[in-house]
């Protein structure tokens, strides 16, 4: 199938996880790719196994001014981009919140608010402006769900999904869509960098259970971007068949 033929989509975090399954999956439908990252080696390895032409974007989306020159400078060909996929972000530490580390709070406020904050404001005028285009952020069940040292990581996600609603509000009437998709447990490197490469702590998490997988993401966000312009899957939220809710924190006396 190629139903993206003649699209241009740029994923942010293509260097590894849900972005770079992502990207592949995009590639496979006929889209041309801008990869976002700061490793700029796994760019460009993911780069030569896509089968459609690609453009590598070594940066930190937490960098304002990076990102503005980047994207102000594309090649003509990669210019008009129709698909953003917002997914470059991170968790961490869990630590209760007056044990954190003010820097980990930072990094992800920098990266997952702000970051998707800047690329978004960089690419959404040529979409309204060619009245085509397709805003695809990744949130998380955190930002609905609390839990023990979710702290400011759920928050940050919390700011995504009232971000991607208030970006619908602005956007109703045009043919630009924009959808929060909101992951449950995926096995990616997320949980060896919330934990700081500490891998025996990060194998624990999923340890007993099968997490989703990136590419079961990536099928959900090639989806919600190939329904018909008129349809715009708002949010979605998914989990493993193995993931559930946890009951109320009572501490009883
Ligand atoms: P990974 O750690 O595997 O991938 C994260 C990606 O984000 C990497 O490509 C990394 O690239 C990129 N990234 C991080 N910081 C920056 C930055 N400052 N600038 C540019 N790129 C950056 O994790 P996932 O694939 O799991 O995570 C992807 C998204 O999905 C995140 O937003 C995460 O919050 C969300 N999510 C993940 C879930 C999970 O259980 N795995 C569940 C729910 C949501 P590089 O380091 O090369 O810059
Ligand atoms: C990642 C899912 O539950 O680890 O967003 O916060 S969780």
């Amino acid at each position: 199938m190629n139903t993206l033929q003649g699209w241009t989509a740029l994923v942010t975090g293509a260097t590894s996880g849900i972005g770079e399954a992502c990207a592949l999956s995009l590639s496979q439908e006929g889209a041309r790719l801008i990869l976002v990252g700061r490793r700029e080696e796994r760019l460009h390895s993911l780069a030569a196994r896509l089968p459609t032409p690609s453009h590598c974007l070594v940066l930190d989306v937490g960098s304002r001014e990076e990102v503005d020159s980047s994207l102000a400078s594309l090649p003509p060909e990669f210019a008009d981009v129709d698909v953003l996929v917002n997914n470059a972000g991170l968790a961490l530490g869990q630590s209760p919140a007056h044990e954190a580390s003010m820097d980990d709070w930072e990094a992800m406020i920098d990266t997952n608010c702000k970051g998707l904050v800047y690329v978004t404001r960089a690419l959404l005028p040529g979409m309204v402006r060619r009245n085509r285009g397709h805003v695809v952020n990744l949130g998380s069940v955190a930002a609905t769900y609390p839990y023990p040292g979710g702290n400011v990581y759920g928050a940050t996600k919390a700011f995504v999904h009232q971000f991607s609603q208030n970006l619908k509000a602005d956007l109703a009437g045009t043919r630009v869509r924009v959808t929060d998709v909101q992951p449950g447990m995926v096995e990616t490197e997320f949980s060896l960098v919330r934990f700081k490469g500490d891998a025996e702590r990060a194998g624990k998490v999923y340890e007993g259970m099968e997490p989703l997988t990136a590419a079961d993401i990536a099928d959900v966000v090639l989806w919600c971007v190939t329904r018909p312009p008129r349809v715009n899957i708002n949010v979605i939220e998914v989990m493993p068949a193995d993931q559930g809710f946890g009951p109320f924190n009572v501490k009883r006396r």
